[in-house]
């Protein structure tokens, strides 16, 4: 399998995340993409390739303009006061609030945060887009092939599954249509699945198997009936992002139906977790899915230091395995997953199994 790299990753190396009342180093760090490209390499997976540039066309078919700009210029305004941390939220629009947008950085970066333990740094928008290039440099691959002109889609009816995988850091799923949070700031997934959407593909299943709710993905696609967005994720009464995931939520006006939520408590094992699974499996199948996007987080592992279940590393293999038999050309988009020395273990497990 061929995994899409950007060392742009490192730019995004923040100092501070606001957990449990203090500031401490962030869990979302560098050495994340270092250790599963570790891995990719030491198992041989595949070639590694660096992404092509796309561009803000595609992250402007999803995202609000606004929003991005203010993604763009947040670092230098923040820098231009006289704070000396890094970018945090403090004031939201809460419940009956204005909905304004200010002017001030304090009041934009409240207006366009969804959580505050994201901040922004030096270098965050650079490895943001970095990060969506590496998505879709992977769709790209995945749709048309590489320059020998080889399309994996083709094959695909002959020959079985293809899959490219998208090291993409930082991740995406957090990120909703205006807001950023939960270590995200472009939703990598979302712009994926709207480019083969763009490039003639009918019908797009994005499974979400990070530990959290991807409510970014689910938000930016809430109301569209040709995106299927299924997620399997802590119980949002207990998990990250509490207040998006719960089962009730399944889709409004055109797409009502084409979101389906799989809340789990404290504690899951993989049985539980993997019975849910082929709900959403099948459900893909179902729909009708031409291409399936995966928002591969592996914090749904026991030794994951923010998250509650308790999947075990070889169980990693049957995730791979179970989705390889759905024969769909798959983009595996890297998501979550904090148990640093575990992490390239159990990312490469899902895709050398997906590859049988
Ligand atoms: C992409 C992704 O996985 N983002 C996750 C963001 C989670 N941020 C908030 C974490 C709060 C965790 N509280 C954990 C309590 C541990 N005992
Ligand atoms: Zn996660």
């Amino acid at each position: 399998m061929i995994t899409i790299y950007s060392e742009k990753h490192r730019l995004r190396d923040a100092k501070t995340e606001l957990f449990g009342g203090l500031l401490v180093p962030p869990y979302e760090s560098p050495s994340r993409a270092d250790i599963v490209l570790a891995r990719v390499n030491s198992k041989k997976l595949g070639e590694v390739i660096a992404p092509r540039e796309f561009g803000l066309e595609p992250v402007l078919a999803l995202h609000d303009a606004g929003f991005v700009e203010f993604l763009r210029v947040a670092w230098d305004e923040w820098s231009q006061t006289e704070y000396e941390g890094e970018v945090i939220p403090t004031c939201w629009p809460a419940r009956r609030m204005s909905q304004r947008i200010p002017d001030f950085i304090d009041g934009k970066v409240g207006y366009y945060a969804l959580s505050s333990e994201t901040s922004i740094s030096k270098g965050t928008w650079e490895a943001a887009i970095a990060s969506k290039d590496v998505a879709l440099t992977g769709a790209e691959l995945l749709l048309n092939g590489d320059q020998t002109g080889t399309s994996l889609l083709a094959p695909l009816k002959a020959s079985g599954v293809k899959g490219v995988f998208s090291l993409c850091r930082p991740p995406g799923h957090h990120a909703a249509f205006d807001m950023f949070g939960g270590y995200c700031f472009l939703n990598n997934a979302a712009i994926a699945a709207q480019w083969f959407r763009d490039n003639g593909i009918e019908r797009v299943a994005i499974l979400d198997v990070d530990f959290h709710h991807g409510n970014g993905t689910q938000d930016i696609f809430y109301e569209r009936e040709e995106v299927l967005y299924l997620s399997l994720h802590g119980d949002p009464r207990d998990a990250f992002p509490h207040f998006s995931g719960y089962s009730d939520e399944t889709g409004q006006a055109a797409g009502e139906g084409t979101t389906f939520n799989c809340p789990l408590p404290r504690g899951t094992q993989f049985k539980t977790w993997c019975d849910k699974l082929k709900e959403c499996l099948t459900k893909i199948d179902q729909f009708g899915a031409e291409v399936l996007v995966v928002s591969l987080g592996v914090d749904t592992f026991e030794k994951d230091p923010i998250s509650f279940f308790k999947l075990k590393s070889d169980d990693f293999l049957s995730i791979g395995k179970l989705i390889a038999d759905l024969k769909r050309p798959t983009l595996f988009v890297m998501e979550g997953g904090y148990d640093i020395k575990e992490l390239g273990i159990n990312v490469v497990n899902v895709l050398q199994a997906f590859e049988g």
